[in-house]
């Protein structure tokens, strides 16, 4: 049992290069695309040469018994079999045609010999009768529970007889001879020797590799063991073109002695097969038949097209997996090209409303505030009242609630910005690249130089462009199935993707909700890390109640100092992955805060206008993928990922087949 399991994982290792493979190829290219493209050499040898000889639920071989007409194969078939299956006579030449035999449990239908014997011109029918074989036509099939399940024995016509001038027999043999995975080759005494027979047989057995051998050699009792099987050992060495003396070939698997009998020419006795040699040990020929390695013999026999699969197979999982890393690299430039526009479409935005909220949470948990409130007289008795009112005055500065009418401009502003973005998106998308701006240092940059570095034949790498002297242009070369989906952008319906941003820029005005309990606690955190000089003074405050409707904010990409001046510059790294980017809120000259205040200011409004900045961009980038950027993201939706399970898999298919085909 233990030599069958190493069938089951031959014939299964190759079941996941057949399927895993062009399925994930499939997926990559889409389906059409993959139907269309060249058979793989690699999968032609796998699908027709050798899955054709493994693919069963059972491991078989296929046991040929060959040899010069009327030296007994017949009677030796019929022998294995138990049974008299194959017409046996004196006259030469009396198989015309192929014979198959095997356990009912291998046999059970015309799919297996059929499948075995793909390369022969007619497919098996069922064998009827004896006579059946006598007369030429398609290859014949037969069960019978004597046979060991492990293989299919064929009888084939003899090999020598001529007819009309032509060796018939031989063109009848000869494919199934070379099919054939072991060969059993019957000689006589009169005929060991001959040069032609065994120049024949040693093309055939030769032909694959040298394929296993047993030999059954007919000769008198009289002749002793040693002179029996020195010429055994004349016909081995000779069939597998070793020149002189020397022991029996490797492939040679068992030496057997079958002595003269009239009661066998008779019918009255069965042949008598007497193991000789050490090789065969002392075991009969169906112990020795039952006894073979099928996972082993098929590797040898299917080596060279073994070999070429692991190759093919080999490149093309590389050329996949090269694919699909390139994909995901895509996704992630995609990604950032997104969040970049989106925060393009931003740069008109006001972000008063988020140092708004930053001043209001600020002030409301300042006991400062009150102290100075009441420094001025104007909160005497009700300080809650006077905070409630800040509260208003902030809110409806953030637009949280309405005070002043908002200006509607803002919005068709923001709307108008956020179609210009998506249909800059849209055209970067067209191009055959996509180039995004990433600084030194960003994780995308590292990805593509990885990807350069391990270039993968036929696939574009990424283009890695120096703009200063830390910011990069990424050149991501665009995949297969995105650049099918181009047409889809061309014809992309931008009255509904107006409506859809229009819409989304509604949203992103006013504060959302959700995101003032976390500034709550990072304003409280703030404060406990302020030490006593830091301590915010009273003006700071009351300069900043005037400070909101002054303020601006522009921001800078990729800026390599940001200079400290009239601005607050806040380093926006962690949001997107975007490196180096950096939003300056500028402060009018006029406001005449302190380089203490604009300091605290700063850390007042960074974590403030970081989560405002992130909220939004994610709301824009997350309408971009409905809209502009739906169709390329269904496509590579569908792709594998690198971590797919089925490379895994794959890879340990090659490994295993390799490491017993070295
Ligand atoms: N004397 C003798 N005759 C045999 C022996 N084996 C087969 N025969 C006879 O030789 C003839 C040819 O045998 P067959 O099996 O048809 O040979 P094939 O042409 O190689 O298939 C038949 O009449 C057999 O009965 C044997 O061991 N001794
Ligand atoms: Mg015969």
């Amino acid at each position: 049992m233990k030599k069958s399991s190493g069938f089951y994982i031959l014939r299964d290792n190759l079941r996941t290069l057949r399927d895993t493979l062009p399925a994930l190829r499939g997926e990559l290219l889409g389906q059409d695309a993959a139907g269309h493209s060249a058979p793989r050499p690699w999968r032609e040898k796998l699908v027709r040469n050798v899955l054709p000889a493994i693919d069963f639920e059972l491991p078989v071989l296929l046991v040929a018994i060959c040899g010069g007409g009327s030296t007994g194969k017949s009677t030796l078939f019929n022998t294995l079999a138990g049974k008299a299956l194959s017409r046996v006579g004196f006259r030469a030449g009396l198989t015309a045609r192929v014979l198959l035999a095997g356990h009912p449990s291998v046999l059970s239908g015309p799919g297996v010999a059929e499948a075995l014997l793909h390369r022969l011109q007619d497919t098996p029918v069922r064998w009827q009768a004896d006579m059946d074989t006598t007369q030429p036509g398609p290859p014949l099939y037969a069960s019978s529970p004597e046979i060991p399940p492990n293989l299919l024995l064929i009888d084939t016509p003899d090999f020598d007889t001529g007819e009309a001038g032509r060796m018939l027999n031989r063109e009848r043999a000869e494919p199934v001879l070379r099919t054939a995975e072991v060969v059993l080759y019957v000689f006589t005494n009169t005929v060991y020797n001959n040069l032609s027979n065994t120049r024949f047989m040693a093309d055939v057995v030769g032909g694959i590799g040298g394929r296993p051998t047993i030999l059954v050699y007919r000769i008198s009792r009289a002749a002793p063991d040693e002179e029996v099987l020195e010429h055994c050992l004349v016909v081995a060495r000779k069939l597998y073109g070793l020149e002189g003396n020397g022991p029996f070939p490797r492939q040679v698997v068992g030496v057997y002695r079958t002595p003269e009998s009239d009661a066998v020419a008779e019918g009255q006795a069965l042949p008598r097969l007497i193991p000789l040699s050490p090789i065969t040990g002392e075991r009969s020929l169906h112990e020795l038949l039952a006894d073979l390695d099928v996972a082993e013999i098929k590797r040898h026999v299917f080596d060279a097209d073994l070999r070429s699969i692991h190759a093919g197979a080999t490149v093309e999982l590389e050329e996949i997996r090269g694919q699909v890393e390139q994909a995901q690299l895509y996704r992630q430039a995609l990604q950032m090209a997104m969040a970049q526009q989106a925060l393009e479409a931003l740069q008109a935005f006001p972000v008063n409303e988020a140092v708004a909220l930053a001043t209001r949470l600020f002030l409301e948990s300042s006991p400062g505030y009150v102290k100075f409130l009441r420094g001025t007289g104007r909160v005497f008795a009700a300080p809650l009242r006077g905070l409630q009112a800040l509260s208003h005055k902030v809110a409806v500065w953030s637009g949280m609630e309405e005070g002043e009418p908002r200006a509607q401009g803002v919005e068709d502003t923001l709307s108008q910005d956020l179609v210009v973005a998506a249909n800059t998106l849209r055209n970067r998308l067209m191009d055959d690249a996509l180039i995004v701006q990433v600084a030194q240092g960003d994780e995308l940059l590292k990805t593509a130089r990885a990807r350069a570095r391990q270039p993968v034949a036929d696939l574009p790498q990424p283009i890695i462009e120096l703009l200063g002297q830390r910011a990069y242009n990424l050149h991501i070369p665009v995949p297969q199935v995105v650049l099918q989906e181009q047409g889809t952008l061309v014809a992309h319906d931008w009255e509904q993707t107006a409506r859809i941003l229009r819409e989304t820029a509604r949203h992103l005005i006013g504060l959302p909700s959700d995101i003032e309990a976390e500034l709550r606690d990072s304003v409280a955190e703030f404060r406990q890390g302020m030490k006593w000089q830091q301590r915010v003074r009273e003006t700071f405050f009351a300069s900043l109640s005037a400070l909101p409707p002054l303020l601006g904010v522009t921001y800078t990409l990729l800026t390599v100092n940001p200079v400290a001046g009239a601005g607050v510059w806040i380093p926006l790294e962690s949001i997107f992955g975007l490196n180096d980017l950096w939003a300056l809120v500028s402060i009018p000259a006029s406001v005449g805060l302190s380089e203490q205040e604009r300091k605290q200011l700063e850390q007042m409004i960074t974590p403030v206008f970081k989560l405002w900045l992130e909220r939004r961009v994610a709301a824009i980038v997350k309408t971009f993928e409905g809209t502009v950027c739906q169709p390329i993201l269904g496509a590579l939706n569908g792709l594998p990922a690198p971590d797919d399970p089925r490379f895994a898999e794959v890879t340990a298919a090659l490994a295993r087949l390799y490491s017993a085909a070295p």
